[in-house]
């Protein structure tokens, strides 16, 4: 029997699982280089901790890793369904919370490693989290896509620690009740982009896509966000909003230090602002909570046919 021990926690509605123990030992390398070394040698590790019957296609992964710099609380490395991600702000947000369930850190700054850079935390009085991320910047405006059915779609495409293909108009209803064609919409749009050779920065996969609509509810705007393996995330998606406040910083439209009020498609809300990095890019600041929702022990029975998740 193997073991893995997890703290879960939710962001916005978005589960987190923040791996404490079990998993194989990825040495001192960088986030990055632990994140290839589990993708390349222990893939299965991933798949048994979120992939059915213990996990689901939402749930995001945190590997909670020793960090290589004596000034970071920790390193983490995150994963999904579908595979890795570069950084997660949800899940950083849950990290943080979970880091002060445990008794590691209490409130105050706190610098966490990621395989894209190393973003700063701060834990609140109120046990909400704010994010400093790593640079967002948006890599093309308004890039034409032929989405079959559809016509031209028209979309920036920017960086906020994942890529993503951001559409304002887009004809669909951003509405919890309407879960299902936003997500055939999105998924189409993805598979488009990629077929039309349309990327991020030296040619890296566009695996995120977010629709933009007015929220009723007083934010500045409510998101459905698509992710790489086809769930949609609950929460307004930190590295999603880190690269809408890129594109509104690009147009004018937000000042530095200004707050943006992003809710997610079930209503839960992440307030951004931004500095600029001196370099054409912006530093964004995310703030949300998250909440303890289980600590547990996986177990991984030798005997079990689907004790490795179930990989379709
Ligand atoms: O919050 O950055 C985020 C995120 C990425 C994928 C799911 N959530």
């Amino acid at each position: 029997m193997q073991r893995i021990q997890v703290i879960d926690s939710h962001t916005g509605g978005e589960p987190t699982r923040l791996v404490i123990g079990g998993f194989p030992d990825l040495g001192k390398g960088s986030m990055a280089e632990r994140r290839a070394l589990l993708a390349e040698q222990h893939d299965k590790w991933r798949a048994a901790a979120v992939l059915e019957p213990r996990g689901s296609d939402v749930v995001v992964g945190a590997l909670l890793c020793e960090p290589v710099s004596a000034d970071a609380a920790a390193g983490v490395v995150f994963f999904n369904n579908a595979g890795y991600l570069g950084m997660c702000g949800h899940g950083t947000i849950g990290l943080v919370a979970s880091l002060a369930h445990m008794g590691r850190i209490g409130v105050g700054e706190h610098r966490i490693e990621t395989p894209v850079g190393t973003v700063t935390t701060t834990l609140h009085e109120d046990g909400s989290v704010s994010v400093r991320n790593v640079p967002a910047y948006r890599h093309l405006r308004q890039a034409a896509v032929e989405l079959p059915g559809h016509g031209t779609v028209r979309g920036d495409v920017a960086w906020g620690g994942n890529w993503f293909f951001l559409v304002s108009e887009h004809g669909q209803r951003v509405a919890s009740d309407n879960l299902a064609a936003l997500t055939d919409y999105t998924a189409a749009l993805r598979k488009a982009l990629s077929a039309q050779g349309i990327t991020g920065a030296d040619g890296a996969e566009i695996d995120h896509i977010e629709l933009f609509a007015d929220d009723s509810e007083g934010a500045d705007s409510r998101n459905f966000v698509l992710c790489p393996g086809n769930a949609y995330d609950r929460s307004p998606c930190g590295t999603g909003t880190s690269a809408k406040i890129a594109c509104l910083a690009a147009d004018g439209k937000l000042a530095p230090g200004e707050v943006w009020k992003q809710a997610s498609v079930i209503g839960s809300v992440f307030e951004a602002s931004y500095a600029f990095d001196g370099e054409g890019r912006v530093i964004p600041t995310l703030r949300g909570r998250a909440h303890i929702s289980a600590e547990a022990t996986l177990l991984i029975d030798d005997a079990d046919p689907f004790g490795w998740g179930i990989r379709l």
